[in-house]
Parts: structure tokens; C-alpha cells; sequence
């Protein structure tokens, strides 16, 4: 049996002075890596968290463009594991701000005293697994060194901007922000003209923020999205009365919804119903606004093409009755399945097209291809006069952060070359070949409310680990074929249902928008629901889809 009182043994052969011993090193101080820490402590393991940031907040440190907030309600995107924690906060409205979600994680932080375990300012470059010792050593850019047994990717599923690498992109004389790097400082707009380059969620927030602030705002769009309605609202006295006496409701309604948002999946197939009940029952979810709109209406329109084609419609009849000029609303019509790419939602874009200082630039058949001292050009036309251009093009998503990091596993083989090849985890949080290293909503893990995945990973993984040590072993990690066996069903459930046409729509869940990326699945959409039950099978039936063992002793380092 493993020593429980002092489970781990810290290595003895370490360089004194160099590298700094710690049992968990945490990547990332979002809601993966504070939900990990206060995991940590529950196991009685020392944690710490690195983080480039100079503070913590994870995509609400980086994402605070004008406009930016949670499309998931407020009083569910929270840690779940005290419910004392969120009796004493406040939230404000249905979606949360950027700046109220990093509020909300400061005060998480500061209630449950974690910032002594946070350090900032320092990337991890590099972090590779030492088999004879059974350890592994993390570097990062300010040069420091540390040795941990369990490293923890809490490093986010979309943390790394892509910005296209358009010709001459240093020519244009003007400002260029990104919306996933925004500045800390108010960018004022008034009296500006604008490029926005992107119309997927980001774009779709910041459009309407600038437009009100600009003189003009041109927007470049390649592919138009189904934008749905978030219908934000204050948080009411009453509902926050509500919200705090119904805590562990929410959580198990969470638990049990497809994308493990607040709400109740609709039972009725939209087949099932006449014509004017569908039209009666998708207007009723329009007005409620927000992702209720596709999942409290009818439990067919991810799966069936016929009933996502008369959702489809549904929306772009709305489109079509919101923007004014008929030229314009076409080109903002969606020909697709809705959900093959992410569905946005909005507040008062389709409007925005209406206001005399918006106008719209499809650029689907006619790429951009350079940047020039004014603005850009595109094949065939050019686009002068702008002052600044803001890029909202998206993120090398899933798996893009730790392919920015030099991780090694046991054959000194890279997770970057790896998943250039393939890429194959158990559950979207553990490896074969990177043993005693963990991924919080790594790729092939569910993409929904992101803190509800955390949360349930971060407790598997808590799980794994107590297995461990009980076990007497020091090392664990996934086994191939369980891999195998997860990117299966990962393949399978994605193909029931329409996420699989995002293939020809360039969809970021599967690896299209990154010129060279490997092409595959980057989550599961299987249910989150579902998702639970799986990590709670392989948890409660003994993790046999993981190995534990001991040290590999190589002859060269004994
Ligand atoms: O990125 P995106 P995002 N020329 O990849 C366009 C989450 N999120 O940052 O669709 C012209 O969706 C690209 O065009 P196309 C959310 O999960 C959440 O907006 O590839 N255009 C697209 O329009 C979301 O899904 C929240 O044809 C180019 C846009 O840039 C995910 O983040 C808020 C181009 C990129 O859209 C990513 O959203 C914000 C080019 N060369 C984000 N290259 C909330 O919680 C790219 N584009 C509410």
C-alpha cells in the first residue's frame, strides 16, 4: 500500500537550487486551474498555478473586447463545489460581462485564499516526463525550472488567437486589435472607421458595441452564422432570491442537459407536431432567447436534417424580417445546417446591419488576401480609409495551446507531432504515453458550459488520483486502447448528428479553420449529460481504462 499519510515521495536526486519540487503544477489560472487547486487541497497535495497572464482569469483576461460576455446564464457558469461560495455573490444579469466573470473569479480566488498559489507573468515552455524518476520537469520563458509529479493542462480550449496570415499584414498604417488579445486600456472608437474581419461569436458581440461608438464600421464576412437571441436581462431581487434557494437544482439540471447548460431538453421531436404547433413552439423559444431556443423547442433538430431544416428556415425568416434592406439580409442568411458551425448568440446583431454606419462586405467568393497602408484588399477589390481593423477570426481551438507548449511523454515524443498524426485521449483529459498528466477540457471532452465540464473532469481526475495513491503505485495513464475506444465513439456520435456538416463550413470544432491542422473531431457530441455518466462508469468501476505501475527504471539514468 502507498504511504496515505505522505503520498508522495518527493524525488531525492533532484539538483539543489535549480528546479523548484511542487506535487501538482497547474498550467492556466482560469476555471480549470482554480477548480484544479481547490481539488489539490482536497487530496492534500502542494499546487501551484502558472499562468502568462499578469493576473488570473484565464479567457476572461484575455477576451475583453467591448461586448464580450458568457452565452451560458450567469448563475451557472460558477464553481458548483460550495455552494456558500455563490450565496455571498451577486450576479448581475443573465449573461455574465467579461468583466463580471473575472470578478466572480477574483472573488472565488480571494474567498477561498488561493492567490498564493498563482504565479504570473511566466509561460510554460516546455515540459517533458523523466521516466527513471518518475517526475516531470516544467520550464517556462522568465527560465525558471520546476519538478512536479502530476502536471495539469488547464490551459483552455481557446487561448490561442489566430489572426490569417494575410500579405503585407505590417503595411496598414492604422490601429489592429485582435478580440482575443484586447487591450487593457478603453480603445476609443468615436469618430473612427472600422474593419471588423470575423462573424463568428466574437464578432457577432464586439460588431454591434463598435457600431454604436464609430463613424463607420465595414464588416468583412466569409461565412454567415445563425445568430440567435440572448435576450439579456438584470438579474431581478427576486430571481437572485431564487437562484440562491435553488442551487443544487441547477446543478443536477446541469448535469443532466445535453450541453450542461441550465435548462430542461425538450422531449418532443419537432416530427412529431403539426406545422403551426413547430412554428408556435420555435416562436415561443425565440422570444425566451438564448440556447433555449434549441433545446427546450424540440430534441431533433441536432440529429434530424429535416427538422434542423425547418429550424433553419425559421431563423431566416427572422433574419429576413429584422435587416431592412433585402440585399443585405440574404448575404446574412445561413445555407447550412444550424449547429454545423457554433450558433452565436446575439444581442441586437442582425439589427446593427439597419444602422446608416454599418455596411456589410461578403467576402466568401472574393478572399482577402492582403493588407495595404489603409486597409485591405481583397481578389479582386480594395478597401481603403480605415482607421482601425479589428480581428476577430477566431483561435487555433482545443488543442492549440499545448501544441504551443514542447510536452514529451515517455518515448521523448511531443504532443504537438503526436496529434499532428492523430489525435486520441480517454475522455478528453489523459493520454497513453504522458503519464501522471492530466488535460481540463483537453480535446475530445464535451464543449458545453465549460465550468460544469471543469468541474466533473477536475473530480475524475481528483478520483484517478486517490486511486493512486491507495494503489501504492506512482504512475498512471491511459491506456491506448481505451483511447482508441473513446475517439471511436468520440467519431461515431459526432457523425449522428449535423455538427458532422461542419466539415464544408469550415468549423473550428473540427480543426477546418487552421490551414495544416489535423482534420478531427476536437470534442465530444455524445451529450455532456452522457459524458458524466461515462467518467463516472470508468471512475466507479476502477479506472480500467487506465494503467498503474510503477517508475520505469532506464538503464542509462540507474
Ligand atoms: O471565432 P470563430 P470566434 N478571411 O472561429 C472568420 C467561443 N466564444 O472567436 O466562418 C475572412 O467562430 C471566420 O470565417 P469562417 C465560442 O465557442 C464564446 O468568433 O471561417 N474571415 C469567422 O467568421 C466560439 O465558437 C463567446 O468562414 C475569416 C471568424 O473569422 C469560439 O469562441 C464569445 C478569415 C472566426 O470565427 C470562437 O469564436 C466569443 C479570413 N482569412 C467566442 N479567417 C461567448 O461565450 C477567419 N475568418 C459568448
Amino acid at each position: 500500500m502507498g504511504n496515505r499519510e505522505d503520498p508522495i515521495m518527493k524525488p531525492k536526486n533532484q539538483s539543489a537550487g535549480q528546479a523548484e519540487w511542487i506535487d501538482v503544477l497547474i498550467i492556466g489560472a482560469g476555471f480549470g486551474g482554480l477548480r484544479m487547486l481547490q481539488e489539490c487541497r482536497e487530496l492534500g497535495l502542494e499546487a501551484i498555478i502558472l499562468d502568462a497572464a499578469t493576473d488570473l482569469g484565464g479567457t476572461w483576461y484575455w477576451n475583453r473586447y467591448p461586448g464580450a460576455r458568457t452565452d451560458t446564464e450567469s448563475w451557472a457558469y460558477c464553481f458548483y463545489f460550495s455552494e456558500k461560495l455563490n450565496e455571498q455573490y451577486s450576479f448581475k444579469e443573465r449573461y455574465a460581462t467579461w468583466d463580471s466573470s473575472l470578478d466572480y473569479l477574483n472573488y472565488a480566488a480571494d474567498a477561498l485564499d488561493m492567490r498564493r498559489h498563482m504565479r504570473f507573468e511566466r509561460r510554460v515552455t516546455t515540459a517533458r516526463y523523466i521516466n527513471s524518476e518518475n517526475v516531470w520537469e516544467v520550464q517556462t520563458d522568465t527560465g525558471e525550472t520546476y519538478r512536479c509529479r502530476y502536471l495539469v493542462s488547464a490551459s483552455g480550449v481557446l487561448s490561442v488567437a489566430y489572426k490569417p496570415p494575410f500579405k503585407n499584414s505590417e503595411a496598414f498604417n492604422g490601429k489592429v486589435y485582435l478580440t482575443a488579445n484586447w487591450p487593457k486600456e478603453h480603445v476609443d472608437f468615436a469618430g473612427k472607421r472600422v474593419a471588423v474581419i470575423g462573424t463568428g461569436a466574437s464578432g457577432v458581440q464586439v460588431i454591434p458595441i463598435i457600431a454604436h461608438e464609430a463613424a463607420h464600421v465595414t464588416v468583412f464576412q466569409r461565412t454567415p452564422n445563425y445568430v440567435l437571441p440572448a435576450r439579456n436581462a438584470p438579474v431581478t431581487d427576486a430571481q437572485q432570491r431564487a437562484i440562491r434557494r435553488d442551487f443544487h437544482q441547477m446543478v443536477a439540471q446541469c448535469r443532466k442537459q445535453v450541453f450542461a447548460f441550465p435548462m430542461t431538453d425538450s422531449k418532443v421531436a419537432l416530427k412529431s407536431v403539426s406545422p403551426e404547433e413547430q412554428q408556435r413552439v420555435l416562436e415561443r423559444g425565440w422570444e425566451i432567447g438564448g440556447f433555449q431556443f434549441a433545446f427546450e423547442t424540440f430534441n431533433d433538430i441536432l440529429t434530424d436534417r429535416e427538422s434542423n431544416a425547418v429550424v433553419a428556415e425559421f431563423v431566416r425568416k427572422k433574419i429576413r424580417a429584422i435587416v431592412k434592406d433585402p440585399k443585405t439580409a440574404e448575404m446574412l442568411c445561413p445555407d447550412y445546417a444550424l449547429f454545423a458551425k457554433r450558433p452565436p448568440l446575439g444581442h441586437f446583431y442582425f439589427e446593427t446591419f439597419n444602422r446608416p454606419n454599418v455596411n456589410l462586405v461578403d467576402v466568401s467568393d472574393d478572399p482577402i488576401e492582403a493588407m495595404t497602408a489603409t486597409g485591405l484588399k481583397t481578389r479582386t477589390r480594395e478597401f481603403g480609409d480605415f482607421d482601425a481593423v479589428v480581428y476577430a477570426t477566431g483561435f487555433d481551438g482545443g488543442t492549440g495551446a499545448l501544441v504551443k507548449i514542447d510536452v514529451r511523454g515517455t518515448n521523448n515524443q511531443s504532443i504537438a507531432e503526436t496529434w499532428r498524426k492523430s489525435l486520441q485521449t480517454q475522455f478528453g483529459i489523459c493520454m497513453n504515453g504522458f503519464p501522471n498528466f492530466f488535460m481540463i477540457s483537453g480535446p475530445q471532452a464535451p464543449f458545453a458550459n465549460t465550468p460544469m465540464i471543469v468541474d466533473r473532469a477536475v473530480t475524475w481526475i481528483g478520483d484517478c488520483i486517490r486511486h493512486v495513491q491507495a494503489s501504492g503505485d506512482t504512475v498512471v495513464e491511459a491506456r491506448a486502447e481505451a483511447c482508441e475506444n473513446w475517439t471511436k465513439f468520440v467519431q461515431t456520435t459526432m457523425d449522428m448528428t449535423v455538427l458532422a456538416d461542419g466539415a464544408g463550413v469550415n468549423s473550428w470544432f473540427l480543426g477546418k479553420n487552421i490551414p495544416g491542422k489535423l482534420q478531427a473531431p476536437l470534442f465530444f457530441f455524445g451529450g455532456a449529460n452522457n459524458y458524466f455518466i461515462e467518467l463516472e462508469k470508468e471512475s466507479g468501476g476502477g479506472f480500467k481504462g487506465m494503467q498503474f505501475r510503477r517508475p520505469t527504471i532506464d538503464a542509462a539514468a540507474a
